[in-house]
């Protein structure tokens, strides 16, 4: 078991039940969920000491979360109390060809307006193995962004293994502000969760060349990437075919030491729910370094795990090792490849 400290806000998602537009719904279901929150819960699932580090108001919703982490086993002791609201995210389930909409209602929630006094990062980091915060974080204020940067160096300077996801979010900061921030954050990680897309668009890479294989194409952002950053050692990302709401196919690719391994290529029949994929995705990659797995049973660890989430409602992957073993080995998400 492992101590490990995630960074990040938890929302209240409101979600449509049926294949309605928000403004039609009459009725909505509650989850609550947040990208570090999500990677929290998952590798608390996978049997680690896991802190939550974050801001939540002290009103229901706020004792609602909580319990939640707690039901989760997840550590809350910094999960600090006060500010305005518990920001919120409505979400729109996609149909047939239509996409997810997400809408967010997040301003001055109790985690954008932290304040880096209220943190003592001595504290929170001691006998801490790994730190975990994504892009969803600096783009939440100015504050968060110094935050974000100073927990990773501090992190850096104790030793720890440090873990950033882009998680891009356009609704949240432009391109050219996420880069300006991200390439600051780079130099102190250690593991990255990078795509095709933000390795163009956010990073400024030139676009592989056009005919070469997906693999190929991604092989050449990531030595780029390592020889921007020597530092980062592990980089993780899907690729996804999204067939139709309900399907899509799913293969994870990591890349260490100069190689690049790939996983079996999932079909996932019935999706049930893809929010928190990438997540669970991110913290199976987390677990697998962790266990000091063989790179080759850690993607397919990871892309099981991501896999598996999209079977369950809400943003956290709730399964346990063992599950995601099982659902790796026996092909349950019906390997196509
Ligand atoms: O990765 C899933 C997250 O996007 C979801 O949990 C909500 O954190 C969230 C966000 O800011 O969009």
């Amino acid at each position: 078991m492992k101590k490990i400290v995630t960074l990040g806000e938890i929302m209240l998602r409101l979600s449509v039940n049926n294949s309605e537009k928000l403004f039609q719904a009459d009725q909505l279901t509650m989850h609550y969920g947040g990208a570090e929150a999500n990677v929290a819960v998952s590798l608390s699932n996978f049997g680690h000491d896991v802190y939550f580090v974050s801001k939540i108001p002290e009103n229901p919703l706020g004792i609602a979360v909580e319990r939640q982490m707690k039901a989760n086993s997840v550590h809350t002791d910094y999960l600090m109390k006060g500010g305005e609201r518990l920001g919120t995210y409505y979400l729109e389930i996609g149909v047939g060809q239509r996409s997810s909409q997400v809408t967010y209602d997040r301003k001055y929630s109790s985690f954008s307006m932290l304040r880096t006094e209220e943190i003592n990062l001595d504290e929170v980091f001691s006998g801490v193995e790994l730190f975990h915060v994504s892009g969803i974080t600096p783009a939440l204020s100015q504050n968060l962004k110094e935050l974000t940067l100073l927990a990773l160096k501090k992190a850096k300077e104790k030793g720890i293994l440090t873990s950033f996801d882009f998680n891009y979010r356009a609704k949240l900061w432009s391109q050219q502000e996420a880069a300006e921030t991200i390439k600051e954050l780079l130099p102190f990680v250690d593991i990255c969760s990078c795509g095709e897309l933000d390795a163009v668009y956010i990073l400024g890479m030139d676009q592989a060349d056009h005919s070469l294989p997906r693999e190929e194409k991604l092989r050449y952002y990531y030595s780029k990437l390592i020889e921007m950053y020597p530092n980062i050692r592990y980089i993780g990302s899907t690729f996804r075919n999204i067939i139709s709401a309900s399907t899509n196919t799913l293969q994870g690719n990591y890349f260490t030491e100069g190689e690049l391994y790939q996983s079996k290529v999932f079909q996932i029949d019935h999706i049930v729910d893809r929010v928190g994929g990438g997540d669970a995705f991110a913290a199976g990659i987390l677990y697998g370094i962790l266990e000091n797995m063989p790179s080759e049973e850690l993607i397919a660890f990871a892309t099981a795990a991501s896999a598996l989430k999209h079977t369950v409602h809400g943003d956290y992957n709730v399964f346990s090792v063992d599950e995601v073993v099982t659902f790796a080995n026996n092909g349950a998400g019906k390997i196509v490849r």
